[in-house]
């Protein structure tokens, strides 16, 4: 039967991406939960390698199931289809959420209403992501040059609020694209304001330790409700959560849509 020799053509794993990603928990609960899973892996190591991999595999048409996320450029670089999770494993639709430590708002009024306003519409952030590969992911650049093309937009985020002279801000974010794009972004806006900006690139088990401590004063990182959820739960109540800076943004298992299977149920155990 064909599906299982696609399964059977897997060798039953999952090309996975990094070991801390939220992502790759929702994966082995993906394993555990469908039965035609029974006895799948999924290979982790990083988005570089599956990205690698998935290319490799796309050249020689040959079949491969990836850990897959979006807003991401391989949906613009290759064909690729989420496969469908009936049992919603992976979530529905997810944000991605500013969060910062408390007390923020009293010690840094500014920083807190401009980290408030920042949110990107998902075809900008795609056309960002576009733009970081053609950069080679030059994320500093890559943040400079949206800033410079988008002065007016960063002006309804700065609007009323004033400078200051140096003030030290710690930002963390995760070292996903858009979290690179956005965390970037909101660093130079805050440069121009008068803030001294350190950003750290940290996993997201680490994240709302980090914000929850007050170690770091905020991110734009977290994915919600499912990626993340776990750690939100974690540290529910020793943080303040922002809101969306991003909607529409989607995870789950996906494969080059010359694949002839649709959905999670089509694999085999
Ligand atoms: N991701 C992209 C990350 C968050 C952003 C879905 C690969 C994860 O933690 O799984």
């Amino acid at each position: 039967e064909a599906t299982t020799s696609v399964s059977e053509k897997l060798e039953y794993t999952i090309t996975g991406i990094e070991p801390g990603a939220g992502q790759t928990e929702t994966n082995e609960k993906a394993i555990a939960e469908y039965e035609s899973l029974a006895g799948w892996k999924q290979e982790t190591a990083s988005s570089a390698a599956m990205l690698t991999a998935l290319g490799n595999a796309i050249d020689n048409e040959e079949p491969i199931i990836v850990a897959a996320w979006s807003p991401h450029y391989k949906f613009a670089k290759w064909d690729l289809k989420y496969l469908e999770d009936p049992k919603g494993v992976f979530g529905d639709e997810e944000y991605i959420t500013t969060i910062v430590r408390r007390g923020l708002k009293d010690d840094m009024p500014n920083a807190y209403t401009i980290l408030d306003k920042i949110h990107w519409e998902l075809p900008e952030m795609e056309a960002a992501l576009l733009k970081a590969q053609e950069m080679d992911f030059e994320f500093e650049a890559v943040a400079q040059e949206w800033v410079d093309g988008n002065q007016e937009k960063v002006s309804t985020w700065t609007e009323g609020v004033e400078s200051v002279d140096g003030t030290s801000i710690n930002l963390a974010s995760t070292s996903w694209d858009t979290e690179l794009f956005s965390a970037n972004v909101a660093k130079i806006v805050l440069e121009q304001q008068g803030f001294d900006v350190t950003l750290t690139v940290v996993d997201p088990s680490v994240l709302f330790g980090a914000i929850s401590s007050g170690d770091v004063d905020a991110s734009l990182s977290p994915w919600m409700p499912t990626t993340h959820g776990a750690f939100y739960e974690e540290y529910e109540g020793q943080f303040e959560e922002l809101g969306p800076n991003l909607e529409g943004a989607k995870i789950g298992l996906a494969v080059p849509t010359y694949m002839d299977i649709d959905s999670i149920e089509d694999l085999e155990p």
